[in-house]
């Protein structure tokens, strides 16, 4: 059977305050024929279906008329698990009518484990999914009781590995031999072999897990949250799909991913990468003013697609209140819309140079020290804040992987 992986929808999203919606529309698209013409039996969202916990009605529709669209392929099953933009409720809610057609959806971890554990069958193979949502330290705590209440640093990371612990335990109970078990989750897992230099940092409270973490049980681990295709470490079977397009000017000129996978005689046969097309360029040029606007005659010239959408980042040397108005007086006149303008070293650094002052060397402190400093500095309670400081792990990890 084939099974394709997906995340990171993020329906109703908008990049800048434009709207997305019509790249979110054409991908469902050719989704839909992707899926009719590969024959893909069931599809996992491992989160972030939409972009917010109260999508709009717009992001809605594009969803439900997904679903209904489904219905005409040979796809048997979907699964969709609610990721930290989603509100559990809003994925919950058609939970009994969906089921109904063999759409399962998990919105946030449930009671019982075995609720989020699912036994499908497809043309007499039998699968194993554990649809593993984004785990929220208030919904997880429980899993947690009577341990080491002094390892509190630890404990969200702790409830995590247990989670998937008894949901590999019970893959367990309902297994055969020849049954295919995969995982879905929606989390930051820390790179495997190839990071350990980095590793100890992102530990601590929050939670985040690394490729040994997950229970040898699964043969395939289906992440969301990361929004670039990747595996984790050398981990083939550890895999974000990413988002299939672009939601931030940082994603510009990335390809688009999506991950099939091919089952026979209860083993994983295959894993393969599929490229998403893009239905809009977004792109980022840097450069002086009169190179900026070459470029963008350049990228005019060679549009296909959506409206092109652009970021212009001048040299620093530039004079800003000059090119803003020559790039933006330039691009009136193509088919293309400039959506930001900006300097390439705007961010002032003065107020944390003054803050490590009397510390000590900057080289002595980590990232992780500074972004603290930083955030005590802008009055920021980190301690209450694990998205914020989840979000600069993610960065930082992806900038010491040289992206
Ligand atoms: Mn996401």
């Amino acid at each position: 059977m084939k099974i394709l992986h997906t995340s990171d929808w993020h329906l109703g999203h908008r990049l800048l305050e434009q709207s997305q919606f019509d790249e979110q529309s054409l991908y469902l698209t050719w989704l839909l024929e992707f899926i009719a013409a590969q024959n893909i039996d069931i599809v996992l969202v491992s989160g972030d279906l939409f972009d917010t916990g109260v999508p709009s009605s717009q992001g809605q529709k594009l969803y439900y008329d997904f679903l209904i669209h489904l219905k005409n392929t040979n796809c048997k099953y979907l699964i969709v698990t609610g990721g930290n933009h989603d509100a559990p409720s809003t994925i919950n809610a058609p939970k009994e009518l969906l089921q109904a057609l063999s759409i399962h959806v998990v919105g946030k971890a449930t009671e019982n484990i075995e609720d989020e554990v699912f036994k499908l069958e497809v043309n007499g193979e039998e699968i194993i999914i554990a649809a593993v949502p984004y785990l929220r330290d208030q919904d997880i705590r429980r899993a947690i009781a009577g341990e080491d209440s002094q390892d509190i640093k630890n404990r969200y990371k702790t409830a995590l590995i247990n989670h998937y612990n008894e949901a590999a335990a019970h893959c367990q109970k309902l297994k055969s031999d020849n049954t295919v078990a995969i995982a879905m989750g929606h989390l930051f897992a820390v790179g495997g072999v190839t990071s350990d230099s980095e590793q100890t940092i992102y530990v601590g409270n929050l939670g985040d897990i690394g490729a040994n973490d997950f229970p040898s049980l699964f043969d395939y681990v289906a992440l969301g949250h990361l929004h670039k295709a990747q595996q984790i470490g050398a981990f083939n079977n550890i895999r974000y799909s990413g988002s299939p397009y672009m939601l931030s000017f940082s994603e510009a000129n990335s390809i688009k991913k999506m991950v099939v996978i091919e089952t026979q005689y209860g083993k994983i046969a295959d894993i393969k990468e599929v490229d998403v097309p893009k239905f809009r360029e977004i792109t980022r040029i840097m450069g002086t003013v009169e190179s900026c606007i070459h470029q963008l005659e350049i990228l005019d010239k060679n549009q296909n697609g959506l409206t092109p959408w652009v970021e212009v980042v001048l040299e620093n040397d530039q004079n800003y209140s000059l090119g803003y108005p020559e790039i933006t007086k330039a691009a009136e006149q193509m088919s293309l819309e400039v959506l930001k303008v900006t300097l390439k070293n705007e961010r002032k650094i003065a107020g944390l140079e003054s803050l490590i002052e009397n510390a000590k060397h900057i080289k002595e402190l980590t990232p992780i020290d500074v972004f603290k400093l930083k955030c005590k500095e802008l009055n920021v309670d980190l301690d209450n804040d694990h998205e914020l400081l989840n979000a600069f792990y993610e960065i930082l990890q992806m900038s010491q992987e040289g992206q």
